[in-house]
């Protein structure tokens, strides 16, 4: 079966394969890209699960194929959980990660914050064709370096440094992160719902 991974992020797409496949699933994996005639959906949502939801749900219309999508972002205790789901945006840049990251960091930087703890959650949503959906959540607790460091994952993965860990998230391996990462977990916990609605 065709499965639709609703998003435009690169470095979702690359990260959810590799998820998906780890854990067995053996669907033909089809990006939005490829349905470059669906308009985006309005992010209208106010939690990472109704915008996972509404990004799914539009795919799956559009395209008769089930689909899944990701809603993400970077929690910042300090900031009350801002960016929270405006992160791709925080800048006013949509999917510019160095001008997001480099304007959390400036506001950081004015703040007294010991402890400077933040986590990546992540909405894992599955929507068919006929209605029937399904969502999860996963989260990675850590902190906030004040330099970036490593190059590997994208968005805020070179400022958080997972709890246990002594890299950030950009000096981990793909496999490293996607083991430990919101991501991971959100969507290793998606995948009995797939197996059971499309065998
Ligand atoms: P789609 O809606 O097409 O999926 P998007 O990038 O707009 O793409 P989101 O609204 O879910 O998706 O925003 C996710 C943002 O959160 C992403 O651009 C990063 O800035 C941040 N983020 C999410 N997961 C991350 C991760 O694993 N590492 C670093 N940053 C992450």
């Amino acid at each position: 079966t065709r499965l639709i991974l609703a998003t435009r992020n690169a470095g979702k797409i690359t990260e959810l394969r590799a998820i998906l496949a780890g854990a067995g699933l053996a669907h033909e994996l089809v990006g939005a890209d490829a349905y470059p005639d669906v308009p985006d959906v309005k992010e209208t949502g106010v939690t990472f699960a109704e915008n996972a939801l509404l990004k799914a749900r539009a795919l799956a219309r559009a395209t008769g194929h089930p689909a899944v999508a990701d809603d993400s972002g970077l929690c910042v205790d300090v900031l009350g959980g801002a960016p929270g789901i405006f992160s791709a945006r925080w800048s006013g840049r949509h999917g510019d990660d160095k001008a997001n990251l480099d304007l959390l960091l400036a506001q950081l930087s004015d703040i007294d914050d010991p402890h400077r703890a933040a986590h990546f959650t992540c909405a894992a949503a599955l929507a068919l064709p006929d209605g029937t959906e399904r969502v999860v959540e996963g989260r990675l607790d850590g902190t906030l370096r004040r330099t970036p460091a490593g190059s590997g994952g994208f968005g805020y993965d070179p400022i958080l440094q997972p709890d246990g860990e002594t890299r950030t998230c950009a000096e981990l391996s793909p496999d490293e992160k996607n083991a430990i990462s919101h991501r991971g977990k959100a969507f290793r916990a998606l995948v009995p719902a797939v197996r059971e609605l499309l065998g």
